[in-house]
């Protein structure tokens, strides 16, 4: 049912590490033209840096696709359908052209073809309104529930990080902070709320994953801080944040399509400066997840 790339089956075949990465980012969905196709490059070339190939999902043409080939760059980093996990089946149902892979439907289909670790920006989490919305991204249920390591700078800033990181002990998420004792708020290096546990090696996140999975765990989540060069202050940020909410609440923006605009907006408020920081901790995502695919492969 997943279409492979020729270059990623081999890699699984052989027991070759791999780290998959989502499309969402990449689309119109994620990042503007062009820093979109120079994170897909920058993330592509980290990820190969650590001797690693990458596998980037996506729906194309009705084909749940593992290893996009480059000559279909362009159309990912296009306009798309948002694809969660609960709309791959229907994509592939209905031939969608080009869905979008979230966080979720990328873990899943990384689940599936048998890789063991995923990059990304930044999760999907609890929304600051649940008690009003119910709103909690299928990024978590997935990341607890298949077994991935998700390298990713946290959770989007504009979330509600304390409920968010609730939910990720509830699903018995083991967190780990990459070099941190404090949980990353995206675009900003620190939330201020503890991580439970701390990181400093590859190594040890390939201990910790392999050690949870012999004992029938599911997602072990990675939290990586933004690079500090491309950081933006906490406080900066936090009246971006609270600006673009109000926006989306003004014009009735609900479901899928709050991330979308939530991040355009935050992005128009710091004048290009969020751009900046989720390309940079693209990247550095992808590098760090290429390190642990090689040390879990390395035995
Ligand atoms: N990064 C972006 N824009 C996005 C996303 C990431 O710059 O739209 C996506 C991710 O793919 C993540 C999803 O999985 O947002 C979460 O959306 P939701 O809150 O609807 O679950
Ligand atoms: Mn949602």
């Amino acid at each position: 049912m997943i279409a492979l790339s020729a270059e990623v089956a081999d890699a699984i075949d052989r027991g070759r590490p791999v780290v998959a990465l989502e499309s969402t980012i990449f689309s119109h969905l994620g990042l503007p033209s062009p820093a979109n196709r120079e994170a897909l490059t920058d993330c592509l070339a980290a990820i190969r840096a650590a001797g690693v190939v990458p596998a980037l999902t996506a729906i194309i043409d009705g084909a749940a696709v593992v290893g996009v080939e480059p000559d279909r760059f362009e159309r990912v980093c296009g306009p798309a359908r948002k694809v969660a996990e609960r709309d791959l089946a229907v994509a592939v149902g209905q031939g969608w052209g080009y869905g979008a892979t979230t966080v979720s439907a990328s873990i899943s289909l990384a689940a599936t073809a048998g890789i063991q670790v995923f990059a990304t920006g930044g999760l999907g989490g609890v929304h600051r309104d649940v008690d009003r919305t119910m709103d909690v991204s299928a990024d978590l249920r997935a990341l607890a529930v298949r077994p991935v390591v998700t390298v990713a700078s946290g959770a989007k800033v504009f979330l509600d990080l304390a409920r968010t990181l609730e939910y990720l002990e509830t699903w018995s998420v083991p967190v780990l902070g990459y070099q941190c004792d404090v949980f990353p708020a995206f675009y900003a290096r620190s939330s201020g709320l503890p991580v439970p546990h701390r990181v400093d090696t590859a190594a040890e996140v390939a201990a910790i994953a392999r050690a949870h999975w012999g004992l029938g765990g599911g997602g072990v989540l990675v939290a990586n801080p933004v690079p500090v060069d491309a950081a933006i202050d906490a406080a900066v940020l936090d009246e971006a944040v609270l600006s673009a909410l109000t926006v989306a609440a003004e014009r009735d923006v609900v479901g899928a399509a709050i991330t979308p605009l939530v991040l355009a907006e935050i992005a128009r408020l710091t004048e290009g400066r969020s751009i900046g920081a989720n390309l940079a901790l693209a990247g550095s995502n992808a590098r760090l997840a290429g390190e642990i695919a090689a040390a879990l492969a390395g035995g």
